[in-house]
Order: C-alpha cells, then sequence, then structure tokens
C-alpha cells in the first residue's frame, strides 16, 4: 500500500474494472470488441513533475481496442476519477500487436487444416497432438495475404512427449498463413522435406543427468534486512529514489530517478523516465523459410505481456522485494502477475581501495548494487532486463539474453551459409537482437544538452614533439538528423548529456555519460530491407529527439505488419532542435548472434546493454563516505 496517491501509482483491477465501465458505456463500443491493452495513461511529465504529495490526482486509463475482421486499431483514454471518455481516436489501418486470443484459434485452425495435416504426414507425422504450432508475426512483405488483414505465420515443431525441448525437430518447410482477423487458414506452403533431427535436445535435470556435485551452497545472508525501503511503487535506497512501472509492451519502467545529494543538500533528478521501448529480431537467412522472421518483441508481443512471474532462490537470490503488475485480459478482465519485478541487493566486489605503501593505511569499501529486474519469454528466448543502481552514480542496464535459439532442421553433412550448424541435423540461423532503449535524462531538471566526446589523438609535431598527446574532443549534437549516432569503439566514443545551467564545484556543468560498454551493433539488413525501413531505429546507435509526449516507442505504436518509416525515422525529419531542451536518448544496442554449439540445446546468458555514469555530477568521488566494512568475518587480515 502506498501512503498517498501519486500520478505514476500502478494500475489496480478496480481502475481496470472502472476502465471498461465506461468504454462499455459508450455507444461507439461494439460487443465483439477485444482488448489489446489496458495500461495507465501516463500523465504528462508536466504533471508528474508539479504534483505535490497529498495533492488529488486524475487517473487516466488507456485501452486499445480492435474489432474482428477490422484493420483498424482503436485507441480510447478515459478518466475513472472524472467517469468520461477523454479521446477516441481510430488508427485506420494499423494493427495491434498478436493478440493472445487470435494465437490460439490460429494454432487451432492451423492443425485441423488438410493441407497442413497433408504435410506434415508427408512427413511420417499423424499424431498432431505432439506438434507444436509457433504463429509468428508475419512482417510487411508485400504478399498478397498481408493486404487489409492481421496475419501470422505460424511454423511448427514436434515433441515425442509434453516436456520435451520443443525446437529440438523443426518441421522444416511448411509455414501457415493465418487469418487472425478472419479466423481462417489462407494458405499453406511446402517447400520440401527435409530430414528430422534425431536428438531430443533434453535440457531438464531429470534428463541431462549425471550432475555435478561440487558445488556447495552459496547463501546470501542480510541479517538486518535490506537496505532498500518501498512505498507502494516508490523506492528509496541509500541516495536513490524512483518509481517502479510497468508496462504491457516496455515491461519495468523506472521513473522520477533522483539522486539525494546531501552535498548539495537537495534532491537532485537524473533520468525522468527509463525504459527498453522497442526491440527486433532481425534473422538474416535469404531463404523461404527463415528470411522473413523479424519480431519486434515489444511491439509485436508486448515485453511486459511476456512478464515471468520470478521465483526466490531462482530467478533472485538474497532478501527480495517483488512488485506485481495489473495487466488485462481481451476481454477487459483485469489480471494480476504476482511477483513480475524484482529488487534485491547484491555485493559487486570492491567499490574503491588504496593501499598506502608509505602511510601504511589500506582503505578498501566494498562495492553493492540495487537490483530491479524483470524477464520476459518470448517463444523460445528469454529476455531478462537488469537496472543496476550503485553507490558511485552509475546506473547500468544489463540485458541476459538465454533460453533455446530458433532452430533450422537441415540435411546431415549440410554446411549452411547463414545459419551454424548446433547440433546433427541442426543449425541455427544468424541473427541479432537490437533493443531501443528510451532514457528521457533530467541531469539537474529537464534542460539538457548532448554532447559527443571523442577520444583524439594528435599529430606529431612541435607542440607534440613525442606523438604521444591525445585529448576529448566534444561535439555537440545541435539538431535531431547530426544526432543519429554510431559507437566508435577505437574512439572511446561516449555522450555526455549536460545541464548548462548547473555548474559543480569546478564550474563545470554537471553531466551524466551514456557509455556503450560493449561492442553494439546496428542492424546488418538493408535500410531498403523490409525489416530495415519497419526497424529504422536499429539503422544508428544513437538518437536524440526533444521530450514530446506522444514519442513513446522507437519503431512507432503499430509496428505489426507496418510497412516501415514511422517512430525515429519520421519524428527526427522535423531536424528539431536539441539545444538546452528537454532531450530524450534513444540508444540501439545487443547482439549480432553467430550462434555456437554451447547455445544449444538452452542457451547460457549472453550480455548486453550500457552504463549512465556520473560526469561531473558530483564535485568528488560521491562514494567516500561509504562505511568500511565492520563485519570482522566480512573483512579482516587473515594471518
Ligand atoms: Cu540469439
Amino acid at each position: 500500500m502506498t501512503s498517498s496517491p501519486h500520478p505514476l501509482d500502478p494500475l489496480t483491477t478496480d481502475e481496470v474494472r472502472a476502465a471498461v465501465a465506461i468504454i462499455a458505456g459508450d455507444a461507439r463500443h461494439e460487443t465483439d470488441a477485444v482488448f489489446v491493452h489496458i495500461r495507465l495513461h501516463e500523465p504528462d511529465k508536466s504533471v508528474v513533475l508539479a504534483h505535490e504529495p497529498g495533492a488529488a490526482v486524475d487517473r487516466e486509463i488507456e485501452a486499445l481496442i480492435v474489432r474482428p475482421g477490422r484493420n483498424e486499431a482503436t485507441e480510447v483514454v478515459v478518466s475513472i476519477t472524472s467517469d468520461a471518455i477523454r479521446s477516441w481516436t481510430t488508427h485506420a489501418g494499423m494493427r495491434p500487436a498478436l493478440l493472445f486470443g487470435e494465437s490460439f484459434a490460429a494454432i487451432v485452425g492451423v492443425k485441423n487444416h488438410p493441407d497442413w495435416q497433408a504435410a506434415l504426414r508427408r512427413r511420417g507425422i499423424d499424431d498432431f497432438e505432439l506438434v507444436q504450432i509457433d504463429p509468428w508475426p508475419a512482417g510487411s512483405f508485400g504478399v498478397a495475404h498481408e493486404d487489409g488483414r492481421r496475419i501470422s505465420r505460424c511454423i511448427s515443431y514436434v515433441r515425442g512427449e509434453a516436456t520435451d525441448n520443443g525446437y529440438a525437430q523443426p518441421i522444416e518447410g511448411v509455414i501457415a498463413f493465418y487469418d487472425n482477423s478472419g479466423g481462417e487458414v489462407l494458405e499453406v506452403i511446402d517447400l520440401g522435406v527435409v530430414p528430422m533431427p534425431a536428438e531430443r535436445g533434453d535440457y531438464l535435470a531429470d534428463r541431462v543427468g549425471p550432475l555435478r556435485d561440487d558445488l556447495k551452497p552459496l547463501e546470501i545472508v542480510q541479517p538486518e534486512g535490506p537496505s532498500f525501503a518501498v512505498d507502494g511503487n516508490h523506492v528509496r535506497w541509500s541516495r536513490w529514489s524512483f518509481r517502479v512501472g510497468f508496462d504491457p509492451y516496455e515491461g519495468l519502467v523506472l521513473h522520477t530517478v533522483d539522486y539525494h545529494d546531501p552535498d548539495a543538500d537537495r534532491v537532485r533528478p537524473v533520468l525522468h523516465r527509463a525504459s527498453i521501448s522497442e526491440m527486433v529480431v532481425p534473422y538474416g537467412d535469404p531463404g523461404p523459410m527463415h528470411g522473413w522472421k523479424n519480431a519486434f518483441d515489444a511491439g509485436e508481443w508486448g515485453l511486459g505481456r511476456m512478464g515471468n512471474s520470478l521465483n526466490l532462490g531462482c530467478d533472485c537470490l538474497g532478501v527480495i522485494h517483488y512488485f506485481d503488475a495489473v495487466l488485462a485480459t481481451e476481454q477487459g478482465e483485469p489480471y494480476t502477475v504476482e511477483r513480475v519485478v524484482c529488487m534485491h541487493e547484491e555485493d559487486y566486489g570492491i567499490l574503491w581501495k588504496h593501499h598506502d605503501l608509505h602511510g601504511g593505511t589500506d582503505e578498501t569499501r566494498r562495492s553493492r548494487r540495487l537490483v530491479v529486474s524483470f524477464i520476459a519469454t518470448v517463444g523460445n528466448y528469454e529476455y531478462g532486463f537488469y537496472w543496476y543502481f550503485y553507490l558511485d552514480g552509475n546506473i547500468q542496464l544489463e540485458v541476459k539474453l538465454t533460453g533455446i535459439v530458433s532452430p533450422m532442421a537441415i540435411t546431415p553433412g549440410e554446411q549452411p551459409e547463414f545459419a551454424n550448424v548446433i547440433a546433427p541435423g541442426l543449425a541455427a540461423v544468424h541473427h541479432q537482437h537490437l533493443f531501443s532503449a528510451r532514457l528521457d535524462l533530467d541531469v539537474d531538471g529537464p534542460t539538457n544538452s548532448v554532447y559527443e566526446i571523442d577520444a583524439e589523438p594528435v599529430p606529431a609535431g612541435p607542440d607534440n614533439p613525442w606523438g604521444n598527446a591525445f585529448r576529448p574532443r566534444a561535439t555537440r549534437l545541435d539538431h535531431e538528423l547530426v544526432a543519429q549516432r554510431d559507437t566508435d569503439s577505437a574512439a572511446s566514443r561516449s555522450w555526455r548529456v549536460v545541464n548548462e545551467s548547473s555548474r559543480n564545484a569546478l564550474g563545470q556543468p554537471v553531466g551524466y555519460k551514456l557509455v556503450p560498454t560493449m561492442s553494439t551493433p546496428t542492424m546488418l539488413a538493408s535500410p531498403e530491407s523490409s525489416v530495415g525501413r519497419r526497424a529504422g531505429f536499429a539503422r544508428h546507435n544513437l538518437w536524440v529527439t526533444p521530450y514530446a509526449p506522444d514519442e513513446r516507442r522507437a519503431a512507432g505504436e503499430f509496428p505489426n505488419q507496418h510497412e516501415g518509416g514511422d517512430g525515429l525515422p519520421r519524428w527526427t525529419s522535423a531536424d528539431r532542435s536539441i539545444v538546452e531542451t528537454d532531450v530524450v536518448l534513444w540508444y540501439t544496442f545487443g547482439v549480432t548472434h553467430f550462434v555456437r554449439p554451447e547455445d544449444w540445446p538452452v542457451m547460457p546468458v549472453e550480455y548486453t546493454g550500457f552504463l549512465l555514469s556520473p560526469f561531473g555530477f558530483f564535485d568528488r568521488n560521491p562514494a567516500l563516505d561509504v562505511a568500511p566494512t565492520t563485519s570482522t568475518e566480512s573483512c579482516h587480515a587473515d594471518s
């Protein structure tokens, strides 16, 4: 329970019911309409920033509605405080994310279709109960089936029993086009029979034995409890405070991240809102079976909708605080995803240290971080999103990629050009996972500018006689088009968000820098390709826009079957000024995945992410005041 209402309080079940009742009472609402999502309609930033504790809050809820057979999506905003419809907007020609109800119908429809059954019988499969059908977003390829319809492409796999690895035995060559809005199979194509891999790709504990027995228990003990305090969705930990939100598409959202600075004796904003706004997984095989695969796992499926209920001791370790999230079924019924966000503290090695060889002192401080995380299962893959807060002012996002790769069956001995062989008769297509983090930084307030910082070597000459000189070169990014930037690891490139009107004790403008912590790709598919147009955000690592409340997701609100061009490419074509204004950074990062044999049958976590690090935000190391560890058991000279 929260002590006083806040505009960013998470949605409640009662609020969902109230919103649905208001919509159902409107003459424009039709009874066969399906709710794609129901979520908090986040109040404008100015409302959040102006909110005073105890003040009344106008709660607005946003619903996206679609009707069977109709190629449009209707966004409705209602005020449940005022019992009123605020807006009712129909987006013609736009398709919402794939619907669970329709996807379930697709599975049933495909299984019962004679052409699909015939294709499976050609492969010796006649027990269709053992077949797993995965509907995929169909993309936008100018296929006639796409015209005026919401469709999916269904591919399938066979299992020996229900708990088998669902992806070990792909039914290669068979794709069913399903009309989600019309509820029928449009076409089954059979590209030819490929032998079924024999191995089952087992990974369950009772099937991979013997299990190693050389690891002793490792337990996290916090005898005095955790160091964080939670009030509703508001978190306070050491100098940090923030609010936890949860969105059907973005999943975990961080709001109003502030640093409580004892030196400055004030609460200093750093990050107004941070989330994963979109992601795309383009596959790099040109063939008809896999070349169309490019799932937008946020916009076409919904990372929040796919959020797991997390388990103590497995997903999270230590003294945990869980946050639940309220979502809504497609019939408009609220439901609670329990324990969808996990928060805990982790020891993180040393924070700083110096052993004074002359004075004899030896000072060491332990680093720890506050972890706020959630995990989405999108079909075969798992994505864990971990935000870390540190004692030295750093904020980090780490994405953990795990789960099962999307495989293809190959003829034994075949060496595919656009896939790696990972098991006998099994290969995995080269692909990328490209994420777009939307970072509304407010460094000491909303009015900020962005600089690109490159390490610049100086040519040898009279002023550089030894040829050793180098310096940082700072270039202010003044307009949206010049702010479409890429990483440059040789130049140690970073981007610094500064507040020119807020100075540190050295007279420098305070700042935070965005640091690419690993080499990070941009999209390899051609910009003119279907996925290149649709995921324009992935052409560059950095985009900067002036804050606009309706610019929420990097590929636009409706990426499903969209022809492309929406989101960041469209907004930034206006080339708005981004100097001394409320800037939003959009950072594309991820991995290019050439799949290893070690990624099969289930993939050990692969990491990607980025770091936000203070640069002159503080006058000195802000973690000088972290106390030495007092427990003799934790830190003592053992001689
Ligand atoms: Cu991958």
